[in-house]
């Protein structure tokens, strides 16, 4: 089973209020350098039952939390994997707001706390394929991006859902670099019913906590049968369009990411082949390559693409 239950998930163990009350919690109480679990007031339970090193319902081992929080991809704040981790901290995120407005019923700008109210927390264990060939096991804790969605009303013309995160240069360095030929903010897209589908969610937290600013506090897209870039980070604005969006990758190389960006080992990346992956951690001496599996495993998701053809809507 892939999905967990909500009923599977006591909600003593977590919910918005506690995930955001521990937050704060931190936020009032220690200094800005010092995240450590600790001194998050998460329920215990939580951690001491899972612990995140047993195998997953996925059937395959998870990846180390270390490992899942010091490896990213986050433009914003540099281009090297481990810049993320070195410089995501200097990002502001609390207050954070999220627009969503466009071809909806009910537009509304919404405080984080706002946003999730009413929403039950989900945690997902969901496979990360990164269009460059790596991957990770990763337990996100989140909810249907269709629960947000059911709360605007799209019309009945909205046909797309584009996503925007933070632009602010001065808060991140990557977006100052001569270097960067990225149009900032960072955009990406999906078709509505790719949203509406049940395994893409926006997550809020990782491995029983909050989400480290790396990996795309406070509120990122999660999509596990799309290459890695579709998972947009730090959201702050989510619009239903009529048209297909550009979206950051295919704006810069289009013959190399399209808009789909479909887990797919039968079409390679012009520059490499996407028939395998390696899970981390991996090494020279260990580099645990595996097949990729269509859609990255999530087979379920075929009906959204019948009579496509994926070789070329890539
Ligand atoms: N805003 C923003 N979102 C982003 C990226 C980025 O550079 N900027 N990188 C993407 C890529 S290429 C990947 S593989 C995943 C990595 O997510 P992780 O660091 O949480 O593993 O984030 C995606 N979301
Ligand atoms: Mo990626």
């Amino acid at each position: 089973m892939l999905i967990k239950k909500p009923s599977d998930v006591r909600p003593s163990e977590i919910t918005p209020r506690e995930v955001y009350q521990s937050r704060r919690q931190f936020i009032a109480g220690a200094g800005a350098a010092l995240a450590s679990a600790s001194a998050l007031a998460l329920p215990s339970a939580w951690l001491d039952e899972r612990g995140y090193r047993a195998d997953d319902p996925i059937g395959e081992a998870m990846t180390p939390e270390a490992d899942a929080k010091r490896y990213n991809n986050f433009y914003e704040f540099g281009t090297d994997k481990s810049d993320p981790a070195a410089y995501a901290h200097e990002m502001t995120i609390d207050p954070w707001a999220v627009k969503v407005d466009g071809l909806v019923k009910n537009e509304k700008t919404f405080g984080i706390e706002d946003l999730l109210s009413g929403i039950d927390m989900e945690e997902r264990i969901y496979r990360l394929r990164c269009v460059e060939a790596w991957s990770m096991v990763i337990p996100w804790i989140g909810f249907p991006i269709k629960k947000l969605l059911d709360k605007v009303e799209p019309l009945g013309s909205a046909k797309y859902v584009a996503f925007e995160t933070l632009f602010r240069s001065s808060e991140m360095r990557g977006t100052r670099s001569l270097f960067s030929s990225i149009d900032w903010p960072y955009v990406e897209g999906l078709r509505l019913d790719e949203a509406n589908h049940p395994l893409a969610i926006l997550a809020i937290g990782m491995y029983g906590d909050v989400l480290p600013n790396q990996n795309g506090a406070p509120i990122r897209l999660v999509v596990p049968w799309k290459y890695g870039f579709k998972s947009i980070k730090s959201i702050v604005r989510i619009r239903l369009t009529d048209k297909e969006p550009p979206t950051t990758w295919n704006l810069l190389q289009p013959s190399e990411y399209g808009f789909y960006a479909n887990v797919n080992p039968t079409v390679d990346h012009p520059r490499w082949s996407q028939a395998s992956e390696r899970r981390l951690p991996s090494s020279l001496f260990d580099p645990n390559r595996i097949a990729t599996r269509m859609f990255n495993g999530y087979e379920e998701v075929a009906p959204l693409y019948a009579g496509m053809n994926l070789r070329r809507r890539y």
